[in-house]
């Protein structure tokens, strides 16, 4: 009988149909008898002292049960932790109370929470809460910040630096020393708002009988939640279920472990009935983490072929009112150490620094550090190819870390597992007809200039391996978990550590399953969301769940298989190393009519009439895997577009992304990924930016003024993969949740620069909107008839 293999099958998401029909149930869907609502009271100033807080009407309110203040949560809800210390950097993280005691330190900062028998009359009481501010002096961007005389945000960090963090490889100074160019480039990498569709959310329970307390969570990582907030309200774990039901989505922003959480928590506790707390649209924007804004001063030696000799530079990296839990991993571990991108850089120094500054904290957000690292490097290499009049693919063929080199030890010290670049450059060119393109460019313009852009990226994820989470200061493992437990009748469970969030694993992980085990891929349910069910995991982010999570599934099936052969050797009467498997089937080497089904020989393992000497019943195993190295996707995306010089405005002529995640799974999952990667990053180079005024006040803080594209505004994309590999894994496979977006943005700025070449606009910072573009023509314009005598 002809076997079809699921792995590398395009099959649709089983998660589809109950998300698509609105039948799947999220947070917010959980009712519980007794329920009540909380409203969290939040600061409208960036900073400000706190001298009175009057809550005895609010008390009032018809329909309110509770008013808490930062008082009241004093010695019962301890400060929220960061999970992230990186090491030699002095790293300060100031307390962060989940009320704000005395002192508000960005807007959105709580101040109240107001509990009531429905969200309108806990909002109705929220209104009367009246807090007296003594607003206190602003400061929201990293560099003014640690300028002499900037307000200061914490008195435990007298300068807002919450941690300097050096990095060098190789020699630094010879290169600068011997090279022919220095090209040196000043780039903002705004700031950007996560927007998953599903805003945060939190249920509390608690049985004051027990001690227990159930809370469920928009969480990335239920186990995570679990022990940060065990510790933060004195729960002891055991007594601590977090549930993760449907997530709608979360890009990062629901890694971490927020305030929000543990006030409902406390709530439930004190008032000893069930609370909810679900955010709006506006308070997502203000409280929920944001992503990147970064500031980076850099420089580049090479030498006149364009061969790299160094880099050097500093970035302040904003991270806003407080240390979140993994902030300050971002711009070092996952920003830093990827400096040297694809290619052979002999050397780097540089410092990252970690700036308070009174705006939102300041996370993950899909890519976490590669998008901005990658940006860097590939804006530098269109500006050395410009400089030194050298084609922009070339120089980065030049450079390219070479297929024969790999596993590669960067100047920043990672072990890059495996590549072939030039392979995936190869099969990007082909697609879009390069030379058409730069001929069209050359071409008559008629106020439209066409610019093409190239993003030759690598990326590190599948974090762990866990040692290396040690050294870096991760105060977590990174490695995966599963359980797979087979029933009697041969159906299977699978119980996954990680809890996916709209990725699609439900699927990819029983296609590994049903591959391994031989089951039809419909007797395989994915369980994943509760602590109480599910094995300990570390979560859903840095595109490490297939690696990490799906090497422990693999593990786990194995074991299956292990168990289940010796089963049927003894059912067979026959050795065990007589024994193939194949297709869901047991059989006799050289014998295939003696043969057991997988499902017969489940059967039998829990029957136990008649099992090998010593062998326990039951049929399932668990697997903790813990990956020998990071995996390192890699690709080459290109974009073409056209600028309209009389209105700034940049259409997107042709995008193509090849990239390479090692074996795919499921092909079409990895292009859907791969398409929702890309937008956001696009989003990031044409679009969005969270931006504030002077005194702290988000002005982006709505979907009417923060831009995320529409379809209309999103081109159609053109993808394919080459496929290396990752050697150390069981299946092969590399991440590819961030990709897209790691890739595309400098992508898309580098084509847009490219465009604008012909004005002598050398570089623009993001987002490249028709504003901007039109408002830089018109300067180079200036500037020239200025020049004229
Ligand atoms: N896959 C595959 N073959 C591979 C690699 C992956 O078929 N070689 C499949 C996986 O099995 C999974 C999907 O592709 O179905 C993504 O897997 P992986 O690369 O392991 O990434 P994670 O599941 O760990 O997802 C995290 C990543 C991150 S970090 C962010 S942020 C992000 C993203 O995924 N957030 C998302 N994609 C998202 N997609 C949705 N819909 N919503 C989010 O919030």
């Amino acid at each position: 009988m002809a076997v079809t293999k699921l792995f590398g099958a395009r099959i649709k998401r089983r998660e589809d149909p109950r998300l698509i029909a609105g039948k799947a149930s999220y947070t917010d869907d959980i009712k519980l008898a007794g329920l009540l609502h909380a409203v969290i009271v939040r600061s409208p100033h960036a900073h400000a002292r706190i001298t009175r807080i009057d809550v005895a009407s609010a008390r009032q309110t018809p329909g309110v049960v509770a008013v808490f203040t930062g008082a009241d949560l004093t010695g019962k809800v301890g400060p929220l932790p960061c999970a992230w210390l990186i090491p030699n950097s002095e790293l300060k993280t100031p307390a962060h109370p989940a009320i704000a005691v005395d002192r508000v330190r960005y807007v959105g900062d709580a101040v109240a929470v107001v509990v009531a028998d429905d969200r309108y009359s806990a909002r109705d009481g929220a209104e009367l809460v009246q807090v007296e501010y003594e607003p206190l002096p602003v400061v929201t961007d990293a560099e003014q910040a640690v300028r002499p005389g900037a307000p200061l945000l914490h008195d435990e960090v007298p300068d807002n630096v919450t941690f300097r963090w050096k990095l060098s490889g190789g020699d630094a100074g010879a290169a600068f020393g011997q090279a022919a160019r220095v090209i040196k480039q000043r780039f903002v990498n705004q700031r950007l708002i996560a927007n998953p569709i599903e805003t945060r959310a939190a249920v509390a329970q608690y049985r004051a009988d027990t001690g227990e307390l159930t809370l469920w969570v928009t969480s990335q990582n239920p186990h995570i939640h679990r022990v940060i907030l065990s510790g933060v309200l004195g729960i002891p774990e055991h007594k601590f279920r977090v549930i993760s039901p449907e997530v709608g989505g979360g890009f990062g922003s629901k890694i971490f472990v927020y305030p929000d959480e543990a006030i409902a928590a406390f709530c439930a506790r004190e008032l000893g009935r069930p609370v909810k707390w679900v955010e709006d649209r506006r308070e997502n924007y203000l409280v929920t983490a944001h992503g990147r804004d970064h500031i980076t001063e850099v420089e580049l030696a090479v030498q006149q072929d364009g061969t790299l000799l160094g880099l050097r530079g500093r970035t302040y990296a904003n991270l806003g009112a407080y240390v979140s839990t993994a902030a300050p991993g971002i711009p070092t571990i996952l920003h830093g150490l990827m400096l040297s991108g694809c290619y052979r850089l002999p050397a780097v120094d540089y410092e990252v620094v970690g700036v308070l500054t009174n705006t939102t904290p300041v996370d993950a957000y899909r890519g976490a550090g590669r998008p901005e690292a990658t940006f860097i490097v590939e804006r530098l290499m269109d500006l050395a190819a410009a400089e030194l009049g050298i084609d922009p693919i070339e120089i980065r063929r030049r450079n390219f870390i070479r297929a024969d080199q790999f596993p590669f030890t960067t100047c920043t010290g990672l072990s890059y597992d495996s590549g072939d670049y030039e392979q995936a450059l190869q099969m990007a060119m082909q697609m879009v007809d390069y030379p058409a393109w730069r001929a069209r460019q050359r071409g008559p313009t008629e106020g439209k200039y066409i610019g093409i852009g190239a993003s030759t990226y690598v990326e590190i994820c599948g974090l762990g391996p866990s040692p290396v989470a040690g050294a870096v200061g991760f105060q977590g493992g990174l490695w995966g978990s599963a359980v797979i437990r087979v029933h009697p009748t041969g159906k299977v469970n699978v119980f996954m550590g990680e809890k996916p969030h709209g990725q699609g694993e439900e699927t990819t992980f029983a296609q590994i399953v049903a591959d391994e085990l031989g089951v039809p891929i419909d007797d395989i349910q994915v369980v994943h969301g509760d602590t109480a069910v599910t094995p300990m995991g570390w979560g859903t982010y840095g595109s490490r769940t297939t690696a990490v999570g799906g090497g422990a599934t693999t593990v786990a099936a194995r074991k299956i298989v292990d168990k289940a052969q010796k089963i049927a050797a003894h059912m067979l009467e026959a050795a065990e190393r007589d024994i193939r498997f194949e297709s869901g089937r047991f059989f006799v080497d050289g014998a295939p009519g003696r043969a057991k089904t997988f499902q017969e020989v489940a059967l039998q393992a829990y029957l136990a009439w008649s099992l090998p000497t010593g062998m326990e019943p039951g049929l399932e195993a668990s697997a903790f895997y813990d990956p020998p190295n990071f995996t390192y996707p890699f690709g080459t995306h290109l974009c073409a577009v056209e600028v309209d010089a009389e209105t700034g405005g940049v259409e997107i002529k042709q995008y193509v992304a090849v990239d390479d995640c090692g074996k795919a799974i499921n092909p079409l999952i990895v292009d859907g990924q791969v398409h929702g990667g890309i937008t956001q990053g696009l989003a990031q180079a044409l679009y969005e930016a969270a931006v504030y005024d002077e005194q702290g006040q988000l002005l982006s803080g709505s979907m009417m003024d923060y831009v995320v594209p529409k379809a209309s505004q999103v081109p159609l994309y053109a993808t394919a993969r080459t496929e290396t590999p990752s050697p150390h894994h069981p299946l092969g496979v590399k991440g590819v949740g961030e990709t897209g977006t790691i890739a595309s943005t400098a992508a898309v700025a580098n084509a847009v620069m490219d465009a604008l070449r012909p004005f002598g606009i050398r570089h623009l910072d993001m987002p490249l909107t028709a504003g901007r573009i039109w408002q830089a023509i018109q300067d180079a314009r200036q500037t020239k008839r200025g020049a004229k005598p």
